[in-house]
């Protein structure tokens, strides 16, 4: 008999870059995936995972049915038992407490999985809840926050530049398609520089290397800024122009010398200033700040400050290189928000609000503490927060006393461990979607239908399917108007231009959305000036300062003296692994035989001084906890640092290690990136 096979163009969605893919389908049955050519991001290439992709998706541990916990463990029940239950103890709750007693997580949220993160927000919301949470208080927004404070809107960083700044930033195991654009511009002449507490391989390519005390960033960066303004290097047409409070700029940055900084980063004053001089003189130069790590410390917000002000006043800002406001994506709006504030909105008030404009996120770091006095039932729709978010200990006590956990994931998880429900998910090859690449992926406003290649495997649901069945069970069915999976990607699609037959029978292969326009708007920024604000009332009138400043991590030897007698070494968490997103695809045999186990990595100098040899099982300690893994000794690691990767679990979890009370001050992101700890051999 002849075979039914079809080639279906579609993303990749294993992590937020969403790389193109041509996915083979045999008699039903997805069979091989390439890269797809013509996709702009990643011409045909796959990373490691995105080549795994199918590994995965016939994982045999994939979660089959839904299971409800009982004494004796979990045990299967039918998805109508599950969601009646579900809905019961919810409208219980409701009734006696008040809808914001329900909280709802999203993992890895946005442009990978629109659709999941954008239903979980809205279920939230039309239940009446304010606390929807997800990665973007730990990660991304912050920068993009910072930004709109600034410029009025969101620039980012291009793909393709002449001087790409990888501050804190390692394309190589986390930005596959910045690591083909940077191999594609180095062969024509863009030079890169590192700047990080670890001598990354494409350190070897750089024109500098700048080896930092992780958490001092944005000492660098005042220095930096420092050098440009003393040496009258910056671009006066650019800030007479388009700018406000230069002036100010220039008295404050004076205490900001690179000799202040080089104590402080352990980078010396003259690479400093030879830095700055490269930066301020190269047109078309781009800091590309980690995606998350600058976030991830106590200066995180100024951080960003900081890297923004270096841009606009080299005049970095709409040129090809530097940073560009793209055309914004008109997709409608499927999650909403509602008039109450979210958990950490009082607290950390420009996470929620800049200027009027509303973010409905809450604060995923007063999670935690906020159980079971104001939250009681609690949903993780693709997410692991027990393994991902910040202070694994914390998130564990406070779920076992939730009265309901719910969690939606395509495998069993150490989240849903501790839930009264698990619900099976379907992979990206099994539900429709919108797959665009946007913001983290530089700005490239490209657009493609991500296509239901493969029915749904066993019994699980897409989150369409989920909330709308759910909220039928709970009476409010009529707030999920759409019929099927199609009808709502139509819906995202509308303000588009695009239409879904369109893209899926003209432009399989997807399209632009919209044209990256360069250069200066007559009508200036959408800021009160209509200028860009490098002296910032936003920030002043809540209280914060208004140019950037330095703040210490809150756990340092410079800090917390006390501290360091019993944790003497510098910790940094959540170095990425090519293999692996997060705690994902750990079952894929073929990745597992690349990265077989968790590696934390420290310098020959202070392996001796610990008495510690390459390979060595290890603990790590922190005030919060332990964790056991092998030790990997390097000559690329910066002396005192330990350099621990996320994303595994049990005893090799890093978060064991940090601590929601170690808090951003702005934003309250979670210092993750500079603590303190101690190493023994175990
Ligand atoms: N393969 C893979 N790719 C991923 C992910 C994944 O899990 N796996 N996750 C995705 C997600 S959600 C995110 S947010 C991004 C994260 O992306 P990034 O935040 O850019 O993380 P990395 O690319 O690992 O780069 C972090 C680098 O910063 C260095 N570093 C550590 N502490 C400091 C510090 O205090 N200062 C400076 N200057 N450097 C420091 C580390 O040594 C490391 O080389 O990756 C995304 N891509
Ligand atoms: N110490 C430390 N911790 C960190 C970081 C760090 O740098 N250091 N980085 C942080 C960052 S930046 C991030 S973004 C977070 C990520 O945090 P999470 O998003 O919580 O981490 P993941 O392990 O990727 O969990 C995603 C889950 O979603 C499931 N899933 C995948 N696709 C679907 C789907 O279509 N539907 C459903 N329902 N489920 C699906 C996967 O099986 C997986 O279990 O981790 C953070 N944790
Ligand atoms: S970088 Fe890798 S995992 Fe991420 S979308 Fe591209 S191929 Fe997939
Ligand atoms: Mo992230």
């Amino acid at each position: 008999m002849t075979k039914n096979v079809k080639e279906v163009l579609t993303d990749c969605t294993l992590c937020y870059h969403s790389c193109g893919t041509k996915v083979t389908v045999e008699d039903g049955k997805a069979i091989k995936i390439k890269g797809l050519e013509s996709h702009p991001l990643n011409r045909g290439m796959l990373c490691p995972k995105g080549r795994a992709a199918l590994d995965n998706i016939y994982d045999p541990d994939r979660l089959q049915y839904p299971m409800k916990k009982f004494n004796s463990g979990f045990k299967r029940i039918t998805w109508d038992q599950a969601l009646t239950e579900i809905a019961e103890k919810l409208l219980t709750l409701k009734k006696e407490f008040g809808p914001a007693v329900l909280g709802v997580f999203s993992g890895s949220i946005g442009v990978e999985n629109l659709e999941m993160a954008g239903l979980a927000h809205r279920f939230e919301a039309v239940f009446g809840s304010p606390n929807f949470f997800s990665v973007e208080s730990i990660c991304y927004r912050m920068r993009i926050r910072t930004r709109q404070i600034t410029f009025g809107k969101y620039p980012a960083e291009e793909l393709d530049s002449n001087l790409y700044i990888l501050w804190g930033h390692n394309p190589q195991e986390s930005d596959f398609p910045l690591l083909l654009a940077l191999k594609k511009n180095l062969k024509k002449g863009a030079k890169i520089v590192v700047i990080d507490p670890k001598r990354i391989s494409l350190a070897d390519q750089a024109e500098m290397y700048l080896k930092i005390r992780p958490g001092t960033d944005g000492a660098l960066a005042l220095a930096m800024i420092h050098v440009i303004i003393q040496e009258k290097l910056y671009d006066i047409d650019f800030i007479d122009k388009y700018t406000t409070g230069f002036d100010k700029l220039v008295s404050h940055i004076q205490q900001y010398t690179p000799e202040w900084a080089e104590k402080i980063t352990w980078v010396p004053a003259e690479m400093i200033c030879k830095l700055a001089r490269l930066f301020a003189k190269t047109k078309g130069a781009s800091i590309y700040q980690g995606t998350c790590t600058q976030d991830q410390t106590a200066n995180g917000t100024q951080n960003s400050r900081a890297f923004s002000i270096l841009q606009i006043i080299t005049g970095n800002i709409n040129n090809h290189g530097g940073w560009v406001i793209g055309p914004g994506l008109p997709l409608g709006n499927i999650g909403m928000g509602v008039e109450e504030k979210p958990l950490g909105a009082d607290r950390f008030p420009l996470f929620y609000e800049i200027r009027g404009k509303k973010s409905h996120f809450g604060v995923v770091t007063c999670v935690p503490e906020s159980i079971p006095e104001k939250i009681k039932a609690f949903f993780v729709i693709g997410g692991n927060p027990v393994v991902s978010m910040a202070d694994s200990n914390a998130f564990t006590e406070a779920f076992k006393r939730l009265n309901l956990l719910v969690v939606h994931d395509l495998f069993m998880t150490e989240t849903g461990e501790l839930a009264h429900y698990v619900l099976p998910a379907c992979s990206h090859l099994e539900k429709w979607g919108v797959a665009y690449t946007y913001n983290v992926c530089h700005g490239l406003p490209y657009l493609m239908l991500r296509k239901k290649a493969i029915e749904t495997l066993y019994e699980s649901w897409s989150e369409w399917k989920l909330f709308t069945e759910l909220a039928k069970k709970l009476g409010i069915g009529d707030k999920f108007p759409w019929q099927s999976e199609e009808e709502l990607i139509a819906f995202e699609l509308e303000p588009t231009g695009l239409t879904f037959d369109e893209l899926l029978n003209e432009k399989p292969e997807g399209a632009f959305f919209k044209e990256k326009i360069y250069g200066m708007k007559a009508e200036g920024f959408p800021t009160p000036s209509r200028k860009i604000e490098i002296y910032s009332e936003t920030l002043a009138q809540i209280g914060f300062d208004p140019l950037p400043t330095y703040l210490e991590p809150k756990r340092s030897p410079m800090s917390s003296p006390m501290l360091l007698k019993k944790y003497p070494l510098i910790l940094s968490t959540g170095n990425r692994n090519r293999y692996y997103t997060h705690g994902q695809f750990r079952r894929v045999k073929s990745l597992q035989d690349k990265s077989p186990e968790p590696e934390a990595e420290i310098a020959p100098v202070t392996a001796l001084t610990y008495s510690i040899s390459d390979g060595d099982d290890v603990i790590i300690e922190t005030n919060r906890g332990v964790v056991k893994m092998k030790v990997q000794v390097s000559e690329r690691v910066a002396e005192g640092v330990v350099l621990v990767p996320h994303g595994w679990s049990g005893e090799a979890n890093a978060n064991l290690l940090t601590d929601t009370q170690c808090r951003e001050p702005i934003m309250g992101y979670p210092e993750v990136k500079a603590l303190l700890c101690a190493m023994r051999k175990a």
